[in-house]
């Protein structure tokens, strides 16, 4: 089988498998006229469109990436199977919100911008993650993750999704408890994939009911933040900060104010790179492609009216 594999993924050889390699910037070759497959580590929409276009007898995508909705977005026909990958990102993402809220803790973003000008200062208040309460907004493998280092450091921790409940101690609520739990966090940490349903849902009408110490930390989509909302309220000094992974646009634009503020740390969507990703991606898709070649259901089938 021919399988079209993105960017920089690097796969060993595989019996009955034989890999086309194919880049953004390069012309694509002619084999991808016969791919069944197609191994994806992008968001670049454009690109995807191409490889769509060029492959006919495509029959399943697996992409890498955390989130799917530039795959969704291509409205394929349904007999194209897509898969997601399902723990690879879990603790990649696990470790820069992480690296966010002890940041956020620890003023690393004021004390890096402090050492760039040769200055000894102390700004107080310096905080801490225990004893904090910290709201998971899309409380999904990524969320349940987090959940467990940040609660062995002391953290309160609440989970919301679509259902409540309790998930390994970790209490989960839903939107319709949301409001009333809004005034109480301390980090309102978002992981929401960008869905119909998730579009812009940080807004003024939930910036309002946060109390003033919060920090909003996105480590989800950019989409599901109605920028201009969080940029007032910042303004504003109704919350303490934003620590943003994702935005939009992707890249942010060189003149918007979020950069030069000191209550905004920016991250360019790193969330997911290490350098165990590679080992991570190749673990993954020899188990899954092994489970291809054997007849066995491939992990990580995504549904499409669900959106991931
Ligand atoms: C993502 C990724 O989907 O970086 O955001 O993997």
């Amino acid at each position: 089988m021919k399988v079209m594999v993105s960017g920089h993924v690097e796969l060993p050889a595989l019996s009955g498998m034989e890999w086309i390699k194919v880049h953004p910037d390069r012309p694509l070759p002619p084999e991808v006229q016969e791919a069944e497959g197609l191994v994806l580590w992008t968001l670049n929409r454009d690109f995807v469109r191409r490889l769509l276009e060029a492959a006919p007898n495509l029959r399943w995508i697996q992409t890498l990436t955390a989130g799917v909705d530039h795959v969704l977005a291509m409205n394929l026909p349904e007999h194209i199977d897509l898969y997601r990958a399902p723990n690879l990102h879990e603790e990649l993402v696990t470790e820069h919100t992480l690296a966010l809220l002890l940041s956020i803790a620890r003023k690393l973003h004021v004390l890096r911008d402090q050492q760039r000008e040769g200055r000894w200062f102390v700004p107080h208040p310096f905080g801490s993650i225990h004893s904090k309460h910290v709201l998971i907004w899309g409380y999904g493998n990524i969320g349940r993750s987090l959940a467990q280092v940040l609660q062995v450091l002391g953290a309160r921790v609440t989970g919301v999704r679509t259902s409540a409940g309790l998930d390994d101690e970790v209490p989960i609520i839903t939107t319709a408890d949301f409001e009333r739990v809004l005034p109480e966090v301390d980090h309102l940490v978002m992981v929401l994939p960008s869905t119909p349903d998730t579009r812009g849902v940080l807004n003024q009408k939930v910036l309002d009911l946060l109390p003033e110490r919060c920090w909003v930390v996105n480590v989800g989509r950019g989409d599901a933040v109605n920028q201009p909302d969080l940029l007032q309220a910042l303004q504003k000094g109704q919350i303490a900060g934003a620590a943003l992974d994702v935005m939009t646009p992707e890249p942010l634009p060189a003149d918007h104010p979020f950069w030069s503020m000191e209550n905004v740390i920016l991250t360019p969507h790193v969330a997911s790179q290490s350098d165990r990703l590679q080992t991570k991606m190749r673990e993954f898709m020899l188990e899954n492609l092994g489970r291809l070649s054997s007849g066995e259901p491939m992990l990580g089938r995504i549904e499409r009216s669900r959106g991931y």
